[in-house]
């Protein structure tokens, strides 16, 4: 496809379509796409707050169409009139611990909401590839040590739940109608724009907060959990990569390396010139009902197939985040 310009015919960019563009890997991913030259489309809920300052730099160069998972018509209308080349779906209540709290709204989203875009799809647009996030929460209790695509789910939160169920509906849609739909099992994967109430950006955010007088404790819960945590810009380079292939496959995206919430703690607080043991509390409100204790993936099927590993290492991902951390305390402290 071509379309016309005053130097003649120029290829036509590719287009994608994110949904969860507000959230930490719409915008690596965004940014990602953007920087490859395709026209981006993204999703964004009419109740999404401060968006010019969630998007940052995206803003003016994606184009922002409102709707909502939870609503299939509003998909349904921005997809058949985009006709979009490749579909992320990365919008989900994300947080295990809320869905706990809000079961229902969770499957509605996180589960329900992945079915609405496949149908959605195959309806009105059923040669595009889609991306789903599915995650290493579906292992939970977990039935072997690494795990790999072909590892048992024993999902341990309503999260978990749904993701298994959005798992599941994007294999039954690539057999069903021979849509190309991948699975990408995501790992923890972290970055300055990760939410504050997860655990990683909650200690460093805290830790550059103490350093700088602005906060004297930080509250946690379980210290003693495992994650496999890398660094999101090159998780986003996975999902594009994935869909770039001949046949659509699902695959682990991992370091294949695991720490304790006790070892982040000591690393942040430790760059951030602190004692982590000085500082932090432990209250039981921030244990959840069922724990996933350990996980560790192990990537190689996406080494081998689509080229895929992870570069910056454990003590460097903490040393990112508390350093844009201490930068933004900088600020708020008015410290120039
Ligand atoms: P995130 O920062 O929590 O972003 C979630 C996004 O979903 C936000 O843009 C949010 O919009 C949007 N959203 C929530 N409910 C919605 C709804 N009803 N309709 C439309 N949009 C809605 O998540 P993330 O860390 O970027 O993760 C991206 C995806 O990967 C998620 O599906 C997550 O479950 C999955 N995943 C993440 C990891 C990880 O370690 N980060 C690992 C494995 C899988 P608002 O701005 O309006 O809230
Ligand atoms: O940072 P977390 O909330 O992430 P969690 O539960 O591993 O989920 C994240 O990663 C998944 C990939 O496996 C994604 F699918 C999911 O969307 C999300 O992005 O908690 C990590 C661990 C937990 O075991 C938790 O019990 O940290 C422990 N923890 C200890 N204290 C805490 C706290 N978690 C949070 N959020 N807050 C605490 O104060």
């Amino acid at each position: 496809m071509h379309y016309s310009t005053p130097f003649g015919k120029r290829p036509m960019a590719k287009k994608a379509f994110i949904t969860g563009i507000t959230g930490q890997d719409g915008y690596y991913l965004a940014d990602f796409l953007l920087d490859k030259g395709y026209d981006v489309y993204g999703l964004v809920r009419s109740s999404s707050l401060e968006i010019p300052q969630r998007i940052g730099k995206l803003a003016g160069r994606v184009h922002i169409d409102h709707g909502d998972l939870t609503d299939s018509l509003s998909i349904r209308e921005i997809i058949e009139r985009v006709q979009p080349d490749e579909i992320y779906n990365l919008a989900a209540q994300s947080h295990v611990q809320w869905s706990f709290k809000l079961p229902e709204n969770t499957f509605d989203t996180t589960g329900s909401g992945c079915i609405r875009m496949l149908e959605a799809i195959r309806q009105t647009c059923p040669q595009a590839r889609f991306y789903q996030a599915s995650s290493s929460e579906m292992f939970g209790l977990v039935q072997e040590v690494p795990q790999r695509e072909t590892t048992p789910f024993h999902p341990r939160s309503p999260y978990g739940v749904a993701k298994v169920a959005a798992f599941w509906a994007t294999i039954n849609y690539r057999e069903g109608y021979n849509m190309f739909a991948c699975n990408g099992i995501l790992f923890n994967h972290e970055s300055p724009r990760r939410g504050e109430d997860f655990v990683t950006r909650k200690i460093t955010k805290a830790a550059a907060r103490i350093a700088l007088g602005l906060q004297d404790k930080l509250i946690l819960g379980n210290l003693d959990v495992k994650r496999d945590w890398g660094y999101a810009p090159e998780y986003v380079r996975a999902m594009w990569l994935m869909l770039q292939q001949e046949t659509p496959e699902d695959y682990v995206i991992a370091t294949g390396e695991t720490h304790t919430v006790r070892e982040f703690c000591e690393i942040a607080f430790r760059r951030a010139g602190l004692d982590w043991e000085k500082h932090v509390e432990i209250d039981p409100r921030f244990f959840r009902p069922a724990e996933v204790n350990l996980v560790i993936g192990d990537a190689s099927k996406a080494m081998r197939q689509l080229g895929w590993e992870h570069k910056t290492s454990f003590p460097q991902l903490v040393e990112i985040m508390v350093d844009a951390d201490l930068e933004a305390a900088r600020q708020e402290a008015k410290i120039p």
